[in-house]
C-alpha cells in the first residue's frame, strides 16, 4: 500500500509539491532492504529521487519520523555527502517527528546530527526540523544542528539534549533561524552552550534553556548577529565552568538583540577571582546591545551587563539583591518538550505585557505547550504559562 501510494503521487503531483516520505526504519543504514531509512528519506528529498525504498522526493519534502529513537550509527565526522556521520541536508525539507517527548534522534558523539547548507551559493533552503529530541552530537561549531549563510532554519516543538560543541552545542547558525515552543537542556560548549548566532537574523519564542554550560562566556547563547527574543525562560545555566575567572553571562551580545517577557536569572557564574568577575546572567560586548521591549526579569545584572531602554515592567537585580524567579523545576509539564511554569510566589506570574497579542511588546499568544495566553489577567513572562488557576486556594499568595 505504501508503495502503490508512492507511485501515485509520483505519478500524480507535479515536481513542484511536496512528496512526503516516511522513514520506516530506525535503523541507519543505506540498503536496497525495502526500507526507507531516516538518511536515506534525507537523501531522497536532496536528490529528488526514488532512493534505496524511499519514495522519490519532489520540492520541497516532509520526513515522517514516527515514535522511536533514531541513531546516528555511521561512523565517519566530516563527510558531506550524507552517507556518514551527521544528516546532510542540502535542499528544502521539513523533517517531523511525532513529538519530542517520544521521537528521538541521537548522534554517535563524533559528529553533529545535522548538517543544513545550500547546495550552491545563492540558491536558498528552507529547512524545518519538528517535533523530535536531539541528543549527542558534537562539532566544533554547532553540535546538534550547523546551520550555513543561505539556509532559514526553523525549529519547532523539539528538545536539544546534551549535546557537545566549541560554539553553540545546540545549533550554531550562520543563517536565518527561528526557534519555537523548544527546549534546551545540559548541552555544553567553549562559548555559546546552547546558541551559537554568526549570521542572522535569529527569532526564539517560548523556549527554555536549562542547565547549558560553557567554560567561556554565554552559557545559554552568544549572538554575532541581530535577534529577537520573547517569552524566554534562561535559569541554572553555567559559564566559566572552568573556574579559570574567564567567561561570564547566559547571554554573550555582541550584536542588536531585543528581549521581551523573558527570564535570564539564577543562572551561574562559576568565576573564582572576585566579585566583579561573577556575571552570571548577561555579558554585553562592545558592538552589542540587550534592548528591553518590556517586562523582562534579569537576576543579577552583573557589572558587564545593561539592559538599554529599560522600561516600568522589567524586573531588574544585582549582586546584592538578586532575583530568584521561583520556576517550577524543569519537566514536561503537558505538551511534549520541557518547560518551567511559574510557582505562585513567583515574580514572572502575571507580570508579562498586558499588550494583545501580535501588539508590539506582546506576549506569544500560546506558550510553549500550546496553552493560550493570558491565564489569568495577564500573561506570564517565560516560556510557559501556570494553567491551573481554577485549583488556586487559600494557601496559595494573592495573585500580584
Ligand atoms: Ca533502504
Ligand atoms: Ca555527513
Ligand atoms: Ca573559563
Ligand atoms: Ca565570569
Amino acid at each position: 500500500m505504501r508503495v502503490y501510494l508512492a507511485l501515485l503521487a509520483g505519478g500524480l503531483v507535479s515536481s513542484v509539491s511536496a512528496a512526503t516520505l516516511n522513514v520506516t526504519t530506525a535503523d541507519d543504514v543505506i540498503a536496497a532492504d525495502g526500507q526507507c531509512s531516516l538518511r536515506e528519506a534525507i537523501t531522497a528529498a536532496n536528490t529528488d529521487s526514488a532512493f534505496m525504498g524511499c519514495a522519490a522526493g519532489s520540492g520541497a519534502d516532509i520526513v515522517v519520523l514516527a515514535a522511536g529513537e533514531y541513531r546516528i550509527e555511521r561512523a565517519g565526522a566530516g563527510e558531506n555527502a550524507n552517507a556518514s556521520g551527521d544528516l546532510d541536508i542540502r535542499s528544502s525539507l521539513a523533517v517531523r517527528g511525532a513529538g519530542a517527548d517520544v521521537t528521538r534522534i541521537r548522534g554517535d558523539r563524533d559528529d553533529h546530527v545535522f548538517d543544513v547548507a545550500v547546495p550552491v551559493a545563492g540558491q536558498p533552503v528552507v529547512v524545518s526540523i519538528e517535533g523530535v529530541t536531539i541528543r549527542n552530537g558534537n562539532g566544533s561549531l554547532g553540535g546538534a544542528i550547523v546551520s550555513a549563510a543561505g539556509v532559514s532554519l526553523l525549529v519547532s516543538g523539539c528538545s536539544i539534549a546534551n549535546n557537545t560543541a566549541a560554539q553553540g552545542a545546540g545549533i550554531a547558525s550562520d543563517g536565518s533561524l527561528e526557534v519555537v515552543n523548544s527546549a534546551f537542556h545540559a548541552n555544553v560548549a567553549d562559548n555559546g552552550g546552547a546558541l551559537w548566532i554568526s549570521g542572522g537574523p535569529a527569532s526564539l519564542r517560548n523556549v527554555t534553556f536549562d542547565s547549558n554550560t560553557s567554560t567561556g562566556s554565554g552559557s545559554v547563547a552568544v549572538f554575532n548577529a541581530p535577534a529577537l527574543l520573547n517569552n524566554l525562560t534562561m535559569t541554572l545555566n553555567i559559564a566559566d565552568s572552568d573556574l579559570d575567572d574567564v567567561g561570564d553571562g547566559a547571554l554573550e551580545v555582541n550584536a542588536n538583540v531585543s528581549i521581551s517577557n523573558s527570564i535570564v536569572a539564577r543562572n551561574i557564574d562559576l568565576s573564582l577571582g572576585g566579585s566583579s568577575l561573577v556575571n552570571p546572567d548577561c555579558l554585553v560586548g562592545m558592538n552589542g546591545s540587550l534592548l528591553s521591549a518590556g517586562h523582562n526579569i534579569i537576576g543579577n545584572i552583573g557589572a558587564l551587563c545593561t539592559l538599554a531602554g529599560a522600561q516600568p515592567g522589567d524586573q531588574v537585580g544585582n549582586a546584592a539583591q538578586p532575583i530568584n524567579p521561583l520556576l517550577q523545576p524543569f519537566a514536561v509539564y503537558g505538551g511534549t518538550v520541557e518547560t518551567q511554569p511559574p510557582t505562585w510566589a513567583s515574580p514572572a506570574l502575571e507580570r508579562g505585557s498586558p499588550a494583545a497579542a501580535g501588539q508590539p511588546g506582546a506576549c506569544e499568544a500560546s506558550d510553549a505547550r500550546g496553552i493560550p495566553r493570558p491565564q489569568g489577567s495577564r500573561c506570564d513572562i517565560g516560556a510557559a504559562e501556570l494553567d491551573d488557576l481554577i485549583f488556586r486556594d487559600g494557601f496559595d499568595p494573592p495573585l500580584p
